[in-house]
């Protein structure tokens, strides 16, 4: 009884949401995993494994292998399941998820369009459904902590680890996402749904942990 009081109080008054941000394969994994061990703190990872299978189908890989076909129905499937992480009920005061409804738009579509890779009338259909999410949906979010990464490390790194959808990415493909990831949160050229809190992740592991460890209250402040 206690328990779901617990819950049904701290969703209603007293929860923060927190939005990871940063380029592909730029260590948001390992930073919520860190994270994930703080009390207090209930981590949603990305629905990447929907991504890659809904009922059978992997609208990851096709968008890979034929963006101007497939980029709308890729990003069509992640706009409905950041809209479900942002409304996912949770008990914990705070809430970090991996993205967001905004950088699925603001970036990956982005990104497709100005690329000549997304047709302008696909683009237009998620901007409406986007539009319509935002006016009528509470997507509250209170910080962003923003991964800053070079291109070149996410390169690295994204061979490293060596996901089957993935080889196909070149680095002008990161540096794409990157430059339009620096043009909102450090330029800001489109405005901000919350305050951004910058880590500098060039770096190895280990000091990555020591950052986490010594921003940790700074997050934890969040909304406060
Ligand atoms: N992706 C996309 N469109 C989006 C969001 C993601 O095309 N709106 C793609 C980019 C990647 C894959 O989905 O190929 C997974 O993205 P992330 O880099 O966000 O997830 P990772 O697990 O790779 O992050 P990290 O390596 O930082 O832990």
């Amino acid at each position: 009884h206690d328990a779901l009081q617990h819950c049904l109080f701290s969703s209603l008054f007293s929860q923060n949401f927190i939005s990871l941000k940063g380029n592909i394969a730029s260590g948001k994994t390992t930073c919520l995993e860190y994270f994930r061990k703080t009390n207090n703190i209930e981590v949603l990872t990305e629905p990447i494994s929907k991504w890659r299978n809904v009922r059978g189908h992997n609208p990851l890989a096709l968008m890979y292998q034929n963006p101007e076909r497939w980029g709308l129905t890729l990003q069509t499937y992640v706009q409905l399941t950041m809209l479900e992480q942002h409304q996912a009920p949770i008990c914990a005061p705070f809430k970090m998820i991996e993205r967001s409804l905004f950088s699925a738009k603001y970036i990956f579509v982005e990104n497709l369009y100005r690329s000549g890779n997304m047709p302008e009338v696909d683009y237009v259909v998620l901007t409406e459904w986007f539009d319509w999410i935002t006016t009528n949906i509470h997507i509250p979010i209170d910080l962003i902590v923003y991964l800053q990464t070079s291109p070149e490390t996410c390169y690295e790194r994204l061979r490293l680890r060596c996901r089957e959808e993935e080889k196909v990415i070149p680095l002008e493909y990161l540096e794409s996402i990157h430059q339009l990831y620096e043009d909102w949160l450090i330029n800001r050229s489109i405005p901000l749904p919350a305050p951004v809190l910058v880590i500098p992740a060039d770096h190895d592991l280990q000091k990555m942990l020591l950052q986490y460890e010594e921003h940790r209250d700074r997050i934890l402040a969040a909304g406060c």
